[in-house]
C-alpha cells in the first residue's frame, strides 16, 4: 500500500522513472514453500553434511539464502505449523501439544495473503488436526498419513485415494494445481511432504541406495546423559525406544488382521510394492539380522546404521521430487517470479545423544533447515547467522508479498536481512516445549538461545536448569549451570529469559520462573 502511494506521487511529482523500478520491486512475486516433516539439517548437503547429497535442496541454497541458525520455538509438528500459520508462539495460539489439534477460528496469515490479491493452496501433509481457513484449495494427508497409496482430504472433507508413493504424488497434486491455477493472480502454495517422518519408507526405487555406506557414528552417540535429568528420562533412543520390527523392518507383518490392521502400513501395499519390500526387507535385511544375532552395543550400532539407510533413502524422494517441482518452474518461466522457501517444521536426532525424533531444546532439534530463493532480490550464496525464529516465517512472507503484517503477530520479517541489511535484530530466541510423557517422555522446558548459550528451565517430573556454552559445546554435552565462573553469564542469561518471557507473554512461564528459585539439581 505504502508503495502504491509512493508510486503515485512519484507519478505526479517526477514522472515515470521512480514508478518503473517500483514497478520492478511491487511485481508481487508468487511463494512456494516446501515443508517437510521430520528432515534433519545434518541430512542436507548445503548444510554440509557428510551422510548423504541433497542437490535440489542444495539448488534452492545456492540460488538464494540458507540460513544456519533457524530456531522454533516448540520443536514439535502440528505446533510448529500452528506457528507458521499464525506468527504467534503456541501460548498464543493455543496449540501446545500435538495430537491437541489447531483452533481454526482464530486468523491465519494466508488470509491476509488473500485479501492481497494472491489464491492460497496447501497439498500434502499438514498435520493440524483441523482444515484452517484461508486456503482456496486444499488437498492435504488425514493426520500423518500414509507412504504408500495414501488416502487425501479436500476442504469438504471428502476422501479420495491415489496409487504409488506418496512423496511423489504430491509432487504431481502440485504441479497439476499449478496447472489450473488462476493467472491472473499471484499464488502462495504450501507443499507438504510427509517425508521424512517415522517410520520411514523409502520408495521402492531408492530401497538399498545406502547399503554400501557405513555411516560414521555421531560424537555424542554413547552419552551418559550426566547431569541432565530429562535427557536421562527420556524415552527416544535407538537402542531401547526405536522398535525391530516397526521402525527397522525386521519380519513385518504384511497382512495385520483385526484392529491392527488400520495402523499397519503394508496392508495398504500393492501386490507388487508388497513384493519389493519383501525382496528386500525380508530376503535382506530380516536375513542380515537373524544370521549376525547381534547383542549390546555391536546391536545398538546396527539399528543405528539400518535407521539412517532408510531415513536417508526416504530423503531421496524428497529432494528427488524438490527437484521435479524446481525443474517445472523452469519449463513454465514461474521460477523468475516466484520465491521459493525448503525448511522442515523441526529438527532431529540422527543418533546424536544415542537418539532419533526431536522436543529438546538442544541443538540438533531446535534448529531447523531453512533456504529460500528469492531471483532478483536475495543474492545467490547468502549465509545467514542471525537467530531466525519459525515465529518470523508468516510475517517475512506477508513481507514479501507487500502483504501488511498485523500487529498481533509475535514474528518479525527477515527480508531485511536476507537481503544484506544492517538491521537491529533479536539476540535470543524465546523456546517451550509442552508435549509429556507420551509419546516420548520428554519433560517440558522453556527457555532461550542466545548466538553463544542455551539456558534452559525443565518442569513438571522435576524441575531443574541446564546451561550450555555452545561454542565450547556445540552437543550440549556439559551442563554448566551452577558451575563456579559462569555466575555473571547466568545472572544475564535469567535475566534476558525473564525478558523474552514478559515480551512474548508466555504467563505459564513467568509464574513458573517466579517460583521459589529453581536450583540445578545434578544428576549422578
Ligand atoms: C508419532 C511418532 C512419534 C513422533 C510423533 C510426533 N510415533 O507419534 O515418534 O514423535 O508422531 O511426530 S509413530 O510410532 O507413530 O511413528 S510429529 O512429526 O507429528 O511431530
Ligand atoms: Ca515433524
Amino acid at each position: 500500500m505504502k508503495g502504491t502511494i509512493f508510486c503515485i506521487l512519484a507519478l505526479l511529482l517526477a514522472g515515470g522513472a521512480a514508478c518503473a523500478q517500483e514497478k520492478k520491486t511491487a511485481a508481487r512475486p508468487n511463494v512456494i514453500f516446501i515443508l517437510s516433516d521430520d528432515h534433519a539439517y545434518q541430512a542436507i548437503s548445503a548444510y554440509g553434511s557428510k551422510l548423504t547429497k541433497t542437490p535440489n535442496i542444495d539448488r534452492i541454497a545456492n540460488g538464494g539464502a540458507l540460513l544456519y541458525n533457524n530456531v522454533v520455538t516448540n520443536s514439535i509438528c502440528g505446533p510448529s505449523r500452528a506457528v507458521l500459520l499464525t506468527g504467534k508462539y503456541s501460548h498464543r495460539n493455543g496449540y501446545k501439544l500435538n495430537e491437541r489439534g489447531f483452533d481454526i477460528a482464530q486468523p491465519v496469515f494466508p488470509e491476509q495473503l488473500q485479501k492481497n490479491g494472491y489464491q492460497t493452496a496447501w497439498i500434502g501433509k499438514m498435520h493440524l488436526g483441523a482444515l484452517p481457513h484461508g486456503f482456496d484449495y486444499l488437498h492435504v494427508l488425514p493426520g500423518q498419513g500414509s507412504y504408500y497409496n495414501p488416502d487425501f482430504i479436500n476442504s469438504n472433507n471428502e476422501k479420495e485415494t491415489y496409487t504409488g508413493y506418496v512423496t511423489d504424488i504430491i509432487t504431481q497434486l502440485s504441479k497439476a494445481w499449478l496447472d489450473k491455477r488462476d493467472r491472473s493472480k499471484p499464488f502462495f502454495l504450501v507443499v507438504g511432504h510427509k517425508a521424512t517422518h517415522r517410520e520411514w519408507l523409502p520408495a521402492i526405487e531408492d530401497l538399498g541406495a545406502y547399503d554400501d555406506v557405513t555411516f560414521p557414528i555421531p560424537a555424542s552417540f554413547y552419552d551418559d546423559y550426566k547431569n541432565r535429568i530429562a535427557a536421562q528420562k527420556q524415552d527416544m533412543t535407538i537402542d531401547s525406544t526405536m522398535v525391530l520390527k516397526t521402525d527397522l523392518k525386521v519380519h513385518v507383518d504384511y497382512d495385520s488382521t483385526g484392529k491392527a490392521r488400520q495402523y499397519n502400513p503394508y496392508t495398504r501395499f500393492t501386490p507388487e510394492q508388497k513384493a519389493a519390500f519383501y525382496n528386500y526387507y525380508e530376503k535382506k535385511v530380516s536375513k542380515e539380522f537373524d544370521e549376525k544375532k547381534l547383542t549390546g552395543k555391536a546391536l545398538e550400532e546396527w539399528k543405528y546404521q539400518r535407521y539412517l539407510r532408510d531415513y536417508l533413502s526416504t530423503a531421496n524422494s524428497l529432494d528427488r521430487n524438490i527437484g521435479r517441482l524446481l525443474d517445472y518452474l523452469d519449463q513454465t518461466g514461474l521460477s523468475e517470479n516466484t520465491v521459493v522457501i525448503y525448511a522442515s517444521d523441526q529438527g532431529f536426532y540422527l543418533g546424536e545423544h544415542g537418539w532419533f525424533d526431536k522436543r529438546f531444546i538442544y541443538e540438533e532439534s531446535l534448529k531447523t533447515p531453512f533456504v529460500i530463493r528469492y531471483p532478483g532480490v536475495i543474492k545467490p550464496g547468502t549465509k545467514v547467522d542471525r537467530l531466525i525464529s519459525n515465529v518470523d516465517w508468516a510475517p517475512t512472507i506477508l513481507d514479501i508479498t507487500g502483504t501488511t503484517v498485523p500487529d498481533e503477530m509475535q514474528g518479525e520479517s527477515f527480508l531485511p536481512i536476507l537481503t544484506g541489511k544492517q538491521v537491529p535484530w533479536r539476540t535470543a530466541a524465546y523456546y517451550h516445549y509442552y508435549e509429556y510423557p507420551r509419546p516420548h517422555r520428554v519433560a517440558p522446558h522453556f527457555g532461550i538461545r542466545t548466538e553463544q548459550y542455551t539456558l534452559a528451565r525443565f518442569y513438571g517430573p522435576d524441575d531443574f536448569w541446564e546451561l550450555y556454552d555452545i561454542r565450547q559445546d556445540p552437543h550440549n554435552l556439559n551442563n554448566i549451570y551452577g558451575q563456579k565462573g559462569y555466575e555473571k553469564v547466568t545472572a544475564a542469561l535469567l535475566k534476558e529469559l525473564r525478558a523474552q518471557i514478559l515480551k512474548y507473554q508466555d504467563d505459564e512461564a513467568l509464574k513458573l520462573l517466579e517460583q521459589a528459585p529453581a536450583t540445578a539439581r545434578p544428576a549422578k
